[in-house]
């Protein structure tokens, strides 16, 4: 084991994040920190008149606003419009800890989680006391799909497109997993928060889902996407027989999101719908890029997600491990992320990749991205 092991043993990827919440060159999160275009900061300049509009409007309208304008944007029609259907959190983490507490009493085996994923995903579920099973990404995306849905479980849960790979599950996948889970009585819940990146992942899950007959649940987030300074929303969507005290819990933790934040996802996703989300693939895509163009001379490296559209991109570092690197780089105040948390079952299996981000300012991506390159041509 190499020396600078132990720094990181036992620290969640959010943790490591904040180390870079304050640095120049923060490669890190996968939160949203573009420049706005010329039309997100006109929609900031008509703040004072977007917050008169959320003081005088009733909240309930302003919901219905937001939900239909984003889930619209993202074609994602079928999105269930009865008081309920869609609750409002303050972020997807806190509709997913309203979704674990909920399968609690439910009863029955463990939860089967995809692997790898975004560690908070499984480890809100285990502050739950729930056990969770991997399942393999190869497994959940072709072959069986029995083997998909293991025996016994209460819940399969899929982060799709996924944290950090990228990887998006078909229409086609998902009718027969979701047959599977109805046949099984499995709820079968899905993790979107990078579909905004991916046009794959637009097609309508909603309809797919419903015309399933499975119990299901979806969380959606606003907060990928838009520079909005984490002004945002998560939603835990769900079908009608879904079985879980959803609502109840979601009652437990807020009343409601404040109604600004509402409007102003209204805006942004309005203003995406006009241009500014294709001019957000084209940005991601071009970062992506320059990731790849500045990375490409370095000899045992790898760009394992070659069909990413995320706002993320791992590099395989072949025989060098995510911690060296890291810590090499964080002595020049450049923050990315180590992949090993993100293997929940098996952390070593990350032990020799690195997330970086792209929804970043261009010029500070490519400032980081040439340390990183001086750093692994460095024997
Ligand atoms: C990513 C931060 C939470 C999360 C970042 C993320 N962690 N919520 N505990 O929002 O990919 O960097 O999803």
């Amino acid at each position: 084991m190499s020396p600078s092991t132990p720094l990181l043993r036992g620290v969640n990827l959010t943790e490591i994040e904040s180390l870079a919440l304050s640095s120049q060159l923060n490669m890190a999160d996968g939160h949203a920190r573009q420049e706005l275009t010329k039309a997100q900061r006109s929609i900031v300049d008509e703040l004072p008149d977007l917050f008169a509009k959320a003081a005088a409007q009733p909240v309930d309208d302003l919901e219905r606003e937001a939900h239909r304008a984003y889930l619209h944007l993202l074609h994602q029609h079928s999105y269930p419009t009865r008081p309920g259907g869609v609750l409002t959190c303050y972020s997807s983490s806190v509709a997913m800890e309203i979704l674990a507490r909920s399968l609690v009493p439910a009863g029955g085996g463990p939860v089967a989680l995809v692997h790898p994923t975004f560690d908070n995903i499984p480890d809100l579920l285990r502050g739950n006391g729930l056990r969770l099973l991997p399942v393999e990404e190869d497994v959940l995306h072709e072959g069986s799909v029995s083997a998909a849905v293991p025996e016994g479980v209460r819940c399969l849960f899929i982060t799709t497109p996924n944290n950090p790979t990228g990887r998006v599950l078909a229409e086609q996948r998902l009718a027969a997993i979701a047959a599977e889970c109805a046949a099984r009585d499995v709820v079968l819940a899905l993790d979107t928060s990078f579909r905004g990146f991916d046009t794959r992942s637009h097609y309508d899950h909603y309809a797919v889902l419903r015309d399933s007959g499975c119990r299901w649940v979806v969380i959606e987030d606003t907060g990928k996407l838009w520079a909005t300074l984490d002004l945002k929303v998560g939603l835990l969507a769900s079908s009608d027989h879904v079985g879980l005290p959803l609502a109840k819990i979601h009652s437990d933790i807020l009343l409601g999101v404040s109604p600004f934040v509402l409007v102003l996802v209204t805006r942004f996703a309005e203003d995406a719908a006009a241009g500014g989300l294709a001019d957000l693939h084209r940005f991601i895509a071009d970062n992506r890029a320059l990731v790849r163009a500045t990375l490409a001379d370095v000899p045992d490296l790898a760009f394992p997600d070659g069909d990413a559209r995320v706002s993320v991109e791992r590099v395989d570092l072949g025989e060098r491990r995510c911690l060296d690197v890291w810590t090499r780089l964080r002595q020049s105040g450049i923050y990315v992320l180590p992949c090993s948390q993100f293997h929940w079952a098996d952390p070593a299996r990350g032990d020799h990749s690195l997330r970086i981000a792209l929804a970043r300012v261009p010029g500070a991506l490519e400032a980081a991205v040439r340390a990183l390159r001086a750093v692994l041509l460095r024997p």
